[in-house]
């Protein structure tokens, strides 16, 4: 027979992981409706997408969420946080939908659920140097990347590279490059092209796509009523041009994958 006490230690564990289980239930698409408000977390370090102008959160994909919110009739909460928290934070509940220029991967793919895509891009090789411009000319060479992006995985498939080094936001990255202290810099292109505009950077060249990625935003594992209606307003904000104006304020293009 089972002692009393490992009986009653099996039970509390038992509890304790429905219990677990009850309160990281995602909220699906009616009780946000219901509650009026959609809890949407992002990075806001990556401009020109989700950042910061003095107190405001703006950027292209806010604006994109923002529209898509409106069509659903729910207003959006916004959180900020580090890049890393962001899809973990999904399956403990403390979001309903995330949107952070993550590019949908089979390895993310198995923790959340993606929507479908709201843009099209890709990582590109920045330097200095002018003859560092594609995969071939990264070899031997330090690259700064991003820690926990696309574009960190893709680097490490470069077997040559000399040393990739990582860092918590994107900007720093970029430092790093504009400092010397990396011969480069692998980021989406949108960013590049508008990180290269700015004059502290003066001197870095886009060479060419490391790698090309659809972007989209996610939801908790298998929160496929939330999914799908997202997908409806993203549909219908593609439909309508509202889409296509917010893109072109951001870009001069419109973006979306064709
Ligand atoms: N598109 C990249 C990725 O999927 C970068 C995301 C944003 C980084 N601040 O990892």
């Amino acid at each position: 027979m089972m002692p009393l006490k490992s009986l009653v230690r099996g039970l509390v564990a038992t509890l304790a992981l429905v219990g677990v289980a009850a309160g990281v239930q995602a909220r699906p698409f009616d009780a946000i409706k219901k509650s009026g408000k959609i809890v949407i977390a992002t990075e806001g370090q990556f401009a020109p997408f989700n950042h910061y102008e003095g107190a405001k959160l703006t950027g292209f994909e806010v604006e994109v969420a923002e529209a898509v919110a409106a069509k659903l009739g729910v207003k959006p909460e916004w959180k900020a946080l580090s890049f890393d928290a962001l899809l973990t934070g999904l399956g403990q509940d403390r979001w309903d939908l995330v949107i952070a220029s993550h590019g949908i991967t089979d390895e993310r793919a198995k923790a959340v659920t993606f929507t479908e895509p709201h843009y099209c891009s890709g990582g590109v090789i920045i330097a200095k140097n002018p003859a560092i411009k594609t995969a071939k000319d990264l070899g031997g060479k330090v690259i700064a990347v991003q820690t926990g992006t696309s574009y960190q995985e893709n680097v490490k498939k470069v077997s040559a590279v000399k040393e990739i080094k990582n860092f918590p936001q994107d900007t720093d990255a970029r430092s790093a490059l504009a400092s010397g202290r990396v011969d480069a810099w692998v980021t989406d292109k949108f960013v590049a092209l508008k990180a290269l505009k700015s004059g502290p950077d003066a001197g870095m060249k886009m060479g060419d796509f490391l790698f090309i990625e659809r972007i989209a935003a996610a939801v908790a594992k298998g929160n496929s009523s939330l999914a799908g209606e997202f997908n409806k307003g993203l549909a219908a904000i593609m439909a309508d041009g509202t889409y296509a104006k917010i893109s072109t304020k951001w870009f001069g293009e419109d973006i979306r994958c064709k």
